[in-house]
């Protein structure tokens, strides 16, 4: 009821504000009309809006260019550069043609009494061109961006390192494929303990059916030597969730074949990403949770991670981390892999530091790296 009222005396405010507006303009009736005097004044201050704009445009070039990406520093990111630069100069000289030609019209055609508007209807000619111009252009910029994606996602494979991106709120882990290069297979069920990416192999499935063996056997006790029903009820069934999770776990591991249970064991999961420069690597992109966006901006690399799926992105690393430390006189540089997708409250700090180094540092990190086997869990 008192909603109704409420928007029952809403409707009759604006209705008397509308009444107030029509007396008004009756008793002003004479003097509404637009005066030469306020039309140069509206003209001017377009004028001035126009010039605004270009000025700054040209302010933010000279006080932020320099806080842009530098070169890129992979194979593919000098495409994707080019692709960039193309679209950004055509639109910086449409803005250019254009600002001065809108707000330089406008001030120059404003109204005055003694001038008369002429006015054309139609004209078939200009209706073609200012259709078929930005047609024309759009169809060449979209052709040339699928041309360079087609590139960029189609490469050859089959010689890449192949690592898994793994993503959650709100943090990053790499899985390398080891020796073999080969992924072991993984399920969110085997998350657990050091097992962080859910990898399925014969230790971690053992390492997961023993603790929740001991937990049974803990419960079990503690039911028999309890008295209280309620207490009894209660934990029963959790030893009942228990057993289905093992269930769970053993049907998982039973149909995993045997070539991707072995897959698994040499895989080694890190918190750094090392990559070997100059030598093609295969991104594998998983998610825990959400769909996060790993985002490599100095390798102009992004793919979205999905949970339930993975995507992938191949690309080669070309400048190490030391030299782009010397190129950007700045010691303290580091690549980095961010999420571009907001996840969530941490977000803003979900990030991996990533190193670019010869062949022979990155063995020799790999080296250091086996007590992260997945063996080794
Ligand atoms: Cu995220």
């Amino acid at each position: 009821m008192i909603k109704v009222l409420f928007v029952l005396v809403l409707v009759l405010f604006v209705a008397q504000i509308i009444r107030v507006f029509e007396i008004s303009s009756r008793i002003n009736q004479n003097g509404n009309e637009v005066s030469d005097g306020s039309n140069n004044i509206n003209g001017i201050l377009l004028l001035l809006a126009g010039i605004g704009l270009i000025v700054f445009f040209f302010w933010q070039r000279a006080e932020w260019m320099d806080q842009t990406l530098q070169a890129p520093a992979s194979e593919h990111g000098v495409m994707i550069d080019k692709l960039w630069d193309t679209t950004m100069g055509l639109i910086m000289f449409v803005f250019l043609l254009l600002t001065p030609m809108l707000f330089g019209i406008a001030y120059y055609f404003r109204g005055r009494k003694d001038r008369k508007a002429s006015f054309i209807t139609h004209n078939n000619k200009l209706e073609f061109f200012w259709t078929a111009i930005p047609a024309v252009t759009l169809l060449a910029l979209i052709s040339y961006g699928l041309n360079v994606w087609g590139k960029i996602v189609n490469q050859d494979v089959s010689d890449a390192i192949v690592i898994e991106l793994y993503a959650k709120q709100f943090g990053w882990s790499a899985r390398y494929a080891g020796e073999d290069n080969k992924l072991g297979s993984a399920n969110v069920r085997y998350v657990g303990g050091r097992n962080e990416l859910g990898v399925i192999s014969k230790n971690t499935k053992e390492g997961q059916i023993k603790a929740i063996d001991e937990k049974i056997e803990k419960l079990l006790t503690e039911i028999e030597n309890s008295n209280n029903p309620a207490e009894k009820k209660l934990k029963s069934a959790r030893v009942e969730k228990l057993e289905k999770k093992r269930k769970t776990l053993l049907t998982y591991f039973i149909t995993t074949s045997k070539e991707q249970l072995l897959a698994a064991e040499d895989d080694v999961v890190t918190k750094e990403l090392h990559l070997p420069v100059g030598k093609k690597v295969l991104f594998k992109f998983r998610s825990q949770d959400i769909i996060h966006s790993a985002f490599l901006p100095h390798f102009r690399v992004q793919m979205n991670c999905v949970p339930g799926t993975t995507t992938q992105f191949a690309f080669t690393p070309t400048v190490t981390s030391n030299d782009m430390k010397k190129e950007l006189d700045n010691e303290l540089f580091e690549y980095v892999l961010l999420c571009n997708k907001i996840c969530g409250n941490a977000h803003y700090n979900m990030q991996m530091k990533v190193v670019v180094e010869s062949e022979e540092d990155f063995n020799d990190w790999m080296d250091t790296q086996n007590e992260n086997k997945i063996i080794n869990l």
